[in-house]
């Protein structure tokens, strides 16, 4: 066929690096920006065969997200607005692999296994981050769009969700708004100015825009909020590096503010990450201690405030928290015994909360790092609006339901959203009157610690129960129960990084000495058991 000749000849522009093979992970491929024109390429021809296999629009975003400037990546959108389906990223890492003189018999073999159809159209939409090597990239993955014959559309500089918000208005003929990045501006902002109208003046909130894209959209959206929130933006990229000493990560990570925020006692402040998917929240109190308000936090203040609503406006909607174990203890007792809500913990991975979420009639989900949203079924979004019409109902029980339909428009259910997260919240504290001590004080974190050991090979630790527990090596789960049975409150676990060559303890425990303890206790079984290298944990303190 003749586009498979012109695919061969123009993939010549973009040379695989010999010996090179990357993998398609939760992140999709993420590495030095250097080593990716080929795989932009390629997965460009991959989204047209996605799209053709759909009969839909796929996304293709070029981001790394809060990695280093120098790095990059790239993750494909599935038609709904979701991550891309699980076989596929096979596909993606046998195309991305593949020696230039296989890569043709490489995409026959995709469209022979999923019996494509080549002779209809296929439709891209692409978006990029701000990183310097972002727009070569984007050329690259449209350049492999156009090789295979399907329609590229770029939406030029936008925040991953942006992306993944224009990709299912789409695919639902604009039911889910209007096809545009204004579209976005417009539903988040209308939402937000209805919730929050009666709600008192609020103190301006400081934005970190960790000096990447979320800071140039949130610039942009600004003026539609119509003066309902004053956000004052540090790192909006205007001298600064991407994600350099700033960010939801670096914040997350260095428990402490990122360079650049001036933190007045008690002020609101926020950090997006590089790619505007992540939040957190934190704020100094009047002894000038710094203090993270993280995604445990963000999902009980949302799901409080939804709950609240459902309850006001009588609808019996089944309400449900996702989490990892990585949760903080007291978070999760506090949705369980106090809200009296369904919580259930899954692995680590976007994915993995994303889907669970999606078993309830509003199921809430968040990372403790910053990354969540809401989904509402769409049985409850139907109750919802029925109940908001509804002349004969209660006005107290409609006016609920009217904030739960501006709640839900607010949202981007599509995956987690800085800016949106960002709006909700502000939202939620605007309308119950709390302060962020306020909202700090719902419940009281039990002291954490993270670690990281280095092993020889960390595939020989498995674990079960949504990593919980180890079921090899053999002895490693026995050891840190005996080590959690020695605190008060405690709770730890260790699990083989996703994205790093480490192993990763967490522990919690009643104080931070015992939960400091507990870390290097756990840390030290890791090495002895599970063919730890280099030296020793040593003690924190
Ligand atoms: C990836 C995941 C994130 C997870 C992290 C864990 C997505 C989009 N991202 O960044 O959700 O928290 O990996 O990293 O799923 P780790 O396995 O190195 O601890
Ligand atoms: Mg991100």
């Amino acid at each position: 066929m003749a586009q498979f000749e012109a695919t061969y000849q123009k993939s010549a522009q973009y040379p695989k690096p010999a010996g090179l093979v990357l993998q398609y992970g939760t992140a999709g491929f993420r590495t030095n920006a250097k080593q990716l024109p080929h795989v932009m390429f390629r997965m460009g021809l991959l989204a047209v065969l996605r799209s053709l296999r759909t009969r839909a629009t796929i996304g293709v975003m070029v981001t790394a997200s809060h990695n280093p400037e120098e790095d990059n990546g790239v993750k494909l959108i599935d038609p709904m607005g979701e991550m891309l389906e699980l076989a596929w990223e096979g596909y993606a890492t046998q195309l991305a692999n593949a020696e230039q003189d296989g890569l043709v018999t490489a995409l026959r073999d995709i469209i022979e296994r999923e019996a494509i159809n080549m002779d209809h159209s296929a439709s891209v939409f692409v978006g990029r981050d701000t990183r310097p090597s972002s727009q070569s990239l984007s050329q690259a993955v449209q350049d492999g769009v156009s090789a295979l014959g399907g329609h590229c559309q770029d939406f030029g500089l936008v925040i991953t969700p942006q992306l993944h918000y224009l990709v299912c208005c789409q695919n639902t003929q604009g039911r889910y708004g209007d096809i545009s990045v204004e579209g976005y501006y417009k539903k988040l902002s209308e939402a937000f100015i209805k919730i929050t109208k009666n709600a008192p003046p609020r103190q301006p909130l400081r934005v970190d825009g960790a000096n990447g894209i979320g800071a140039l959209q949130l610039k942009a959206l600004e003026p539609y909020l119509q003066g309902q929130l004053t956000v004052l933006l540090t790192n909006d990229g205007s001298t600064g590096k991407l994600n350099h000493l700033c960010g939801a990560d670096y914040v997350k990570v260095q428990q402490g503010a990122p360079q650049g925020m001036e933190m007045g006692l008690g002020e609101r402040c926020c950090s997006f990450d590089g790619d505007g998917d992540r939040i957190v929240y934190y704020y100094n109190d009047d002894k000038g201690r710094f203090h993270l308000l993280d995604g445990d936090k963000i999902a009980t203040l949302i799901s409080t405030f939804i709950k609240e609503l459902l309850t006001k406006a009588g609808l019996d909607l089944q309400l449900g928290v996702v989490q990892t174990a990585y949760a903080n203890g007291s978070s999760t007792h506090y949705l369980q015994d106090n809200m009296k809500v369904i919580v259930r913990c899954v692995k680590t991975g976007v994915k993995h909360l994303h889907h669970v979420a999606l078993e309830f009639n509003v199921g809430v989900y968040f990372e403790a790092n910053g990354h969540g949203t809401v989904l509402f079924s769409k049985a409850a979004e139907e109750k919802i609006h029925q109940l908001a019409k509804d002349a004969s109902a209660a006005e107290e029980r409609r006016s609920a339901a009217a904030q739960l339909e501006s709640t839900i428009n607010l949202i981007n259910q599509t995956v987690g959203d800085a800016i949106s997260d960002m709006l909700l919240i502000e939202a939620v504290l605007a309308v119950k009157g709390l302060t962020v001590q306020q909202w700090d004080a719902i419940y009281t974190e039990l002291p954490n610690r993270q670690l990281k050991v280095k092993v020889a090979d960390r595939r020989v630790i498995n674990t079960t129960d949504a990593e919980r527990k180890t079921t090899s090596p053999a002895g490693l789960q026995e050891a840190i129960d005996e080590l959690n049975r020695k605190y008060r409150l405690a709770r730890s676990f260790v699990r083989p990084s996703g994205t790093e060559d480490v192993v990763r303890v967490y522990a919690e425990a009643e104080t931070r000495e015992t939960a400091d303890a507990l870390a290097h206790e756990v840390s030290l079984a890791v090495y002895r058991l599970a063919g730890g290298v280099g030296e020793e944990p040593k003690p924190l303190n």
